[in-house]
């Protein structure tokens, strides 16, 4: 049975996610008249729960960098992951209508104006990081991190193998573990090593963490997608098996899926182990992927 989050972890994720909010406000501010940039605002100021965002003023907080410049680096990443929801709602894709409770970009904007506020988003979160106060190298360092992160060896390259997969269906559970580690978890990874980047360290510890953070909350997404509804989750469920695509849930079953997700949830949890309790709300961090209902 997944464990509840503390009031102190829901505080804290709100407090992140208005931050979050404020700073893309700031700095993609309304335009009077101006369609694409609407669009980009409706895109990346919606309902998210910002656990990306999270997850980087978590663990720069491990490193004592400033939250102020660690949540320019969260907004940024959320910018890459709301081109990618943006992109992955066009008919060529999920074609779906629904996402955050709200009409997708493309279905209120029109395909070609959601096309480009999403390549706007993607290459804005380039921008930000570039905006930022760290020295060169670190700047640097993010920029390639999150490059490799967003693009062919991460999300979008394990987007096509989703897509191929929808075509050949993956015979294997490692298969699709290794898909999704490149299509969610590439992007739960940098948020998770983003700290140690901006403080001009390596910590594999955060990164085996990051590992089992993003198998975990692909799983429970794909349980979500199996037990949930369009109301509680504010997208379209029981796409996946329409889709005919491989997931966790069609391989372990229900109960074996979410035995497999804690199963991850902990073992994040477990390597973290050598921090103390600045690491609290990583640790929580790993429970609320698994027991969050959307
Ligand atoms: C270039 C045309 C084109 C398409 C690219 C990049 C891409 C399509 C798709 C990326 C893959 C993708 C969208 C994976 C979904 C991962 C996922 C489960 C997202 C939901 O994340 P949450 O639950 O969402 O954190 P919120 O709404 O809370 O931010």
């Amino acid at each position: 049975m997944a464990q509840e989050t503390s009031p102190r972890f829901t505080i804290a994720l709100a407090d992140v996610a208005d931050a979050t909010d404020g700073v893309l406000d700031r700095l993609l501010p309304d335009e009077p008249g101006g369609r694409l940039r609407a669009a980009m605002r409706y895109a990346v100021l919606g309902q998210g729960k910002r656990l990306r965002p999270f997850l980087v003023t978590q663990s720069a907080g491990l490193f004592g960098v400033d939250q102020q410049q660690a949540l320019m680096v969260g907004a940024a990443l959320e910018c890459v992951h709301c081109y990618s929801l943006v992109h992955d709602d066009l008919p060529a894709m999920d074609n779906d209508d629904l996402r955050r409770g709200q009409p997708t970009t493309h279905r209120k904007f029109g395909e070609a104006t959601a096309i480009l506020a999403g390549d706007g988003l993607l290459t804005f979160a380039f921008e930000i990081l570039a905006r930022t106060e760290f020295s060169e190298a670190v700047q640097m360092a993010l920029v390639l991190a999150l490059a490799k992160a967003s693009g062919e060896s991460g999300m979008v390259g394990g987007q096509m193998l989703d897509i191929e997969a929808e075509a050949t269906s993956f015979p294997f559970l490692t298969a699709t573990a290794a898909m999704q580690s490149k299509k969610t978890g590439a992007l739960f990874c940098f948020a998770c090593e983003s700290g140690a980047i901006m403080a001009g360290a390596d910590d594999a510890q955060l990164r085996q963490y990051a590992d089992h953070i993003g198998l975990a909350f692909q799983i429970a997404d794909d349980i979500l997608d199996v037990e949930s509804s369009p109301e509680a989750l504010g997208k379209a469920t029981g796409k996946d098996k329409s889709r005919g695509k491989a997931t966790f849930v069609d391989f372990l079953g229900l109960d074996g899926a979410k035995l497999e997700a804690e199963r991850h949830a902990e073992a994040a949890v477990a390597a973290l182990e050598g921090y103390g309790p600045e690491a609290g709300l990583l640790r929580e961090a790993a429970r609320f992927v698994v027991a969050r209902q959307r």
